[in-house]
């Protein structure tokens, strides 16, 4: 773990968010504004003038490549960005925060909804999407959505891309029926999707169009206004009907962004986001992105061995743990297990462990993980031994915690992932406070000054992709060396972002070194690795990236854009 001289931030340790009380029925409360997914009329409530341009084109083309389609125009666009996870991986699932932003690229859904009336009203949706030869159009009966729960079929790794748009207006229609809100029936609809975040490269491209879909579904069956931890909390358990057992930072990150900040996502006691602003530093503070081009982990793939395999580790090693030290019952993560951050809690409670400073913290931590490492003494054990900890026999342990999700695995390292997990949630807490004190510390400093704050921060980010390797065991070489290679030329942190196997990393660079880095990236990663990259491939691998805001429903007259 990393400690470092640094001016000593606002108090973060304790991180009480304010959390407005459960609601899933957006009709019946009134919550504040800011709460709610909002509305938009104009493209600079989404973009910042630096992106105003080629958005303004993007959404032209969008509008006349609409109306060229489906010879009518679009009524809205629901619009959901990526995100870049800061710190905090694989952490998310164990009930920890995390600290993401979400991108200036996005998913757009534009939709046209037909009144019953309308001649072309065929009870049909039609999904196209602007790269249609990448992404086929699919046509389908709204009948058969009738049943709001109905099966999306996929099959092994071959998941079509409209299973993401058919996750969404499954969970719009399973959220309006349960929720009972006041929606009509599921009208003809005719959709143009528009995606710009980069696939397979750890950036939620996948989370957005979740995300846009099941907004778009729900601003056409309901006039309700949408809350957006509502819209979160559907999109998670929307996603995972398509098998993977994810946390819920993507679609965090994905409806809350705000534009220069970043987000710390807390998931208890229920989901919710604390923007902390980035940018106010001298010389300020930039993140640079690189795609090592190799596919992270795919989802209907890799799920059963990697990702899917993690969460159970962490449910298994908390179970193992809470019962072991005697901690009581865990509470259930939505009908799973327990969770590792349960257990830290617990345990930091009964023995009076009082938080409130970094020192304090970083000794409960110590504490936890040598409770760890004296429960998991080895870092594999067989499901029988594991079900032996657990006090249960291994068909019911299968059953309860191997069968819901794909899994394949016949070992279980419970000691490594756990270490990760626990020290992970510890360095989120650091960065955050780190980045939230810039703007009451160093708004003045000189760069010399502001030196041993960079460093600070990347030693956090090197940190976390040195655990990301060795105990998590989520990266892979090429994002390895993606790292090396930025911190030579000058990043001063540099980690895996997303669910890792590949995929993109982060670096936190000084704004006048990024052009130094991301040089030096060219020529020694994708010069080497892949000398056939065009100039314009080039420019999509590897680029300066800046926090963007969240969801937005548009509704933008063609005479504004
Ligand atoms: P990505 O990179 O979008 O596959 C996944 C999970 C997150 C989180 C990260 C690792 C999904 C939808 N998302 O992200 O919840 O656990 O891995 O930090 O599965």
């Amino acid at each position: 773990m990393t400690s470092a001289s640094i001016p000593a931030p606002p108090s973060p340790w304790t991180t009480p968010h304010p959390s407005p009380p459960p609601t899933y029925s957006p009709q019946l409360s009134f919550p504040p504004p800011e709460d709610l997914v909002p509305t938009v009329t104009r493209l600079h409530a989404i973009y910042s003038s630096v992106d105003l341009a080629h958005q303004t084109t993007r959404w032209n083309a969008l509008s006349s490549r609409f109306k060229a389609l489906y010879d009518r125009p679009m009524n809205f666009v629901a619009r959901s960005p990526g995100r870049v996870n800061l710190i905090g991986e694989h952490i998310d699932y164990s009930w920890f925060p995390v600290l993401p932003m979400a991108t200036v690229h996005d998913v757009l859904v534009a939709v046209s909804v037909l009144p019953p009336d309308d001649p072309a009203a065929d009870d049909r949706i039609i999904l196209s999407n602007v790269s249609s030869s990448k992404y086929a159009t699919r046509v389908f009966n709204t009948v058969d959505f009738q049943d709001p729960f109905f099966e999306i079929k996929t099959t092994g790794s071959d998941v079509d891309w409209s299973a993401y748009f058919l996750a969404g207006l499954k969970g719009a229609l399973m959220f309006s029926k349960l929720c009972a809100a006041e929606s009509s029936p599921l009208p003809t609809m005719r959709i143009l999707v528009d995606g710009e975040i980069p696939t397979c490269a750890g950036l939620s491209a996948s989370s957005a169009l979740v995300c846009s879909s099941l907004l778009a579904v729900l601003a056409a069956t309901t006039t309700s206004t949408i809350e957006k931890s509502f819209l979160v909390n559907s999109s998670v358990i929307s996603e995972r009907v398509l098998g993977v057992n994810s946390g819920g930072m993507d679609q965090a990150a994905s409806v809350f962004g705000v534009r220069d900040h970043a987000l710390l996502v807390d998931f208890r006691p229920l989901v919710s986001a604390k923007p902390v602003r980035v940018l106010d530093t001298i010389p300020p503070l930039c993140f640079v992105l690189a795609n090592s081009l190799i596919v992270a982990a795919n989802r209907a793939e890799t799920g059963p061995d990697k990702y899917n395999v993690r969460v159970v580790e962490a449910v298994l090693a908390a179970e193992i743990l809470a019962r072991k030290y005697k901690v009581g019952r865990l509470e259930i993560r939505d009908g799973f297990g327990g969770t590792l951050r349960g257990f830290y809690d617990r345990v930091c409670d009964r023995e009076g462990w009082t938080m409130g400073d970094r020192e304090s913290e970083e000794r409960a931590v110590r504490e936890v993980v040598r409770r760890v490492q004296e429960t998991f003494e080895r870092d594999q054990y067989s499901l029988d031994e594991v079900a032996q900890m657990l006090g249960q026999k291994t068909e019911d342990m299968v059953r309860k915690y191997m069968t819901r999700f794909p899994i394949r695995a016949k070992y279980l390292n419970l000691r490594d992932r756990s270490i990760h997990v626990i020290e992970e949630s510890f360095r989120v807490k650091c960065f955050s406070s780190l980045l939230a004190s810039s703007t009451h510390h160093l708004r003045t400093l000189s760069a010399s000054e502001s030196r041993p704050y960079f460093d600070a921060l990347g030693a956090l980010m090197n940190a976390s992709q040195a655990s990301c390797s060795s105990l998590f065991d989520c990266s892979c070489p090429e994002v390895d060396e993606l790292t090396q290679i930025a911190r030579r030329h000058g990043a001063a942190g540099s980690r895996m972002t997303g669910t890792g196997w590949g995929g993109c990393t982060v670096s936190l660079v000084r704004a006048d070194k990024v052009a130094d880095v991301i040089e030096g990236l060219k020529k020694e990663y994708y010069a080497v690795r892949y000398p056939g990259l065009s100039a314009s491939q080039l420019e999509e691998a590897v680029f300066a990236i800046r926090p963007g805001n969240g969801t937005v429903l548009a509704k933008i007259e063609a005479a504004d854009l």
